[in-house]
């Protein structure tokens, strides 16, 4: 039996949720012009356990403007960039250093496995900041010869500029790990930043806040504001002194943004949903495709963009891999984020649990059978159970549409090409993982499912310098690898006439 008691938090841990609500703007901590707070929720007990700062849009305007004063005088990015790469390698390391504290907060406020925050979220978040720290003083322009003139007349080459002030909203899901993944790049090209979390999930951005100042990041160059998205988060969108919105969220709110940055022409660079397929074909070892195919839906309880929610598998190895699915039923129980036990938390929130109970609920009316968990314990924590729905067909929701829980739907198919045509009958594009030891069907798969990113015999292998997004409606750009810090400069061409 499972006891879904949150466990008692650590000393630093009850220090943070014990913080003032406020602002950081400008390098100070500030209150906020109306005071108006934001409840903060321990998802594995339902515990209202602190209070964050509900920015109004007069806070953001301070923001924007401590941004804009920053980047004009040069504060930052006229340092050698030795000296930028100097900086943020501290911040990684001080990021290292409160590793226990950080994976901590970031399992009380998303209710994700704090085992799991301290192999995946820190470390991604510290690999984030030191990885881009490299490219600050490794990115530069070229020489180029025009053309259509001859080489003596011209002289040209091209100059790397920081794009300028960057807005940052970020999601629920990976608090830490995405604020670092949007700074990282952001910092290294010399820009300055208004970074807004989550509203349910801003604990471990307002402790990040406290180490951008400690390792010396001057004033102004990163403001952090908690708040609504359709507050804050609109205002930064729309604010003429903002030059870039990078933003990881939903595809609803995605396509709201890019709509609201066309009248100031903003650049913007957009990570948004996805349904990703999970090809598994006949030739595969069970014992491994189905606990991966498993790894791929319910980590972080599923609410991962990249989630292999649509499970297809060969005919001849469909029941294998069902049956092979719940079997891990144990394992992925959910428990409270802070029992070492725990390989699977509850789901981030009320709303979130509503959501996916609601998607499953439909699902069995369309006709689709449990073959495993489809319901959801009694605690008072939002705890759902990992979920394999069969019997399914393209046309229900549970199919189509991105349910960002611990719920995975399972088809059969014959065909190659027909698992192809049933993989990107989709609007997503954002990843894939194909199945199989044999290298043309790998090849075949990877050249022909429309994503971002396919894995082979593996998922949701994201690593810092693997340029990341989605084709069709799973974003705009990518980020990472050199992708990332080229998606956060400009190009100016510089032509003499000699
Ligand atoms: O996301 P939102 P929500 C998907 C997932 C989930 C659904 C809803 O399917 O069930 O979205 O989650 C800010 N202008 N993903 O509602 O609203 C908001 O404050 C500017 C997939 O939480 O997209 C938050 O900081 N900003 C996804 C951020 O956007 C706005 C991860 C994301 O919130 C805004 C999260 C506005 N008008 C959810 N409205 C992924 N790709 O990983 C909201 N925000």
């Amino acid at each position: 039996t499972i006891s879904y008691q949150q466990r008692a938090y650590s000393d630093a841990a009850q220090k943070a949720l014990a913080r003032k609500p406020a602002l950081f703007i400008n390098g100070e901590w500030v209150a906020s012009s109306h005071g108006t707070l934001i409840e903060v929720e321990d998802p594995s007990s339902g515990a209202i356990i602190s209070h964050i700062v509900d920015a109004s849009v007069a806070d953001t305007d301070r923001a924007v403007a401590a941004a804009r004063v920053a980047f004009d005088d040069g504060r930052w990015s006229g340092l050698p960039p030795i000296a930028r790469e100097k900086i943020m390698l501290r911040l990684a390391d001080l990021i290292e250093a409160h590793a226990d504290e950080l994976a901590e907060l970031e399992a009380i406020d998303v209710g994700k496995p704090k085992t799991m925050a301290h192999v995946v979220d820190v470390p991604g978040a510290v690999s984030h900041i030191r990885y881009m720290a490299g490219f600050a003083a490794k990115v530069g322009g070229e020489t180029v010869q025009p053309y259509t003139a001859p080489g003596s007349a011209f002289f040209s080459y091209t100059l790397k500029e920081p794009v300028g002030v960057c807005a940052q909203i970020v999601p629920w899901n990976f608090p830490l790990l995405m604020a670092c993944l949007k700074i990282g790049p952001a910092l290294a090209a010399g820009c300055t930043i208004i970074l807004k979390p989550a509203e349910q999930t801003s604990l471990t951005a307002l402790r990040l806040a406290d180490l951008i100042a400690e390792a010396g990041i001057p004033a102004g160059v990163v403001n952090v504001i908690t708040g609504y998205g359709h507050v804050s988060g609109d205002r930064l969108v729309k604010h003429p002194d903002v030059d870039k919105v990078a933003f990881t969220g939903s595809t609803e709110i995605g396509k709201l943004i890019n709509k609201n940055a066309t009248d100031t022409l903003k650049h913007v660079t957009l990570e948004l949903g996805g349904k990703s397929p999970v090809v598994v074909m006949p030739d595969v070892d069970v014992a491994e495709a189905a606990p991966g195919a498993a790894g791929a839906i319910f980590f972080n309880s599923g609410q991962v963009c990249v989630a292999g929610s649509r499970l297809y598998a060969h005919r001849s190895v469909f029941d294998s891999v069902v049956e092979g699915i719940a079997n891990t039923a144990p394992f992925w129980a959910p428990r409270p984020s802070l029992d070492p036990a725990a390989h699977m938390g509850p789901v981030v929130s009320k709303e979130q649990y509503d959501r996916v109970l609601g998607y499953i609920e439909a699902g069995k009316r369309d006709g689709a059978s449990v073959a495993m968990g489809g319901d959801a314990p009694s605690a008072a924590g939002h705890y759902i159970n990992p979920t394999l729905l069969v019997d399914v067909n393209p046309q229900m929701s549970v199919v189509r549409e991105e349910i960002f829980g611990p719920v995975v739907v399972a088809q059969r198919f014959d065909d190659i090409n027909d698992v192809i045509k049933e993989a990107n009958a989709t609007q997503f594009g954002l990843a894939a993982s194909v199945w199989t030891k044999d290298a043309r069907t790998l090849h075949k798969l990877a050249s022909s499912i429309k994503a971002g990113t396919v894995w082979a015999n593996c998922h949701a292998i994201i690593d810092v310098a693997l340029p990341f997004g989605g084709y069709k409606e799973s974003g705009i750009g990518r980020e990472q690898g050199r992708a990332g810090i080229e998606a956060y400069l400009e190009t100016k061409t510089v032509v003499m006439k000699l």
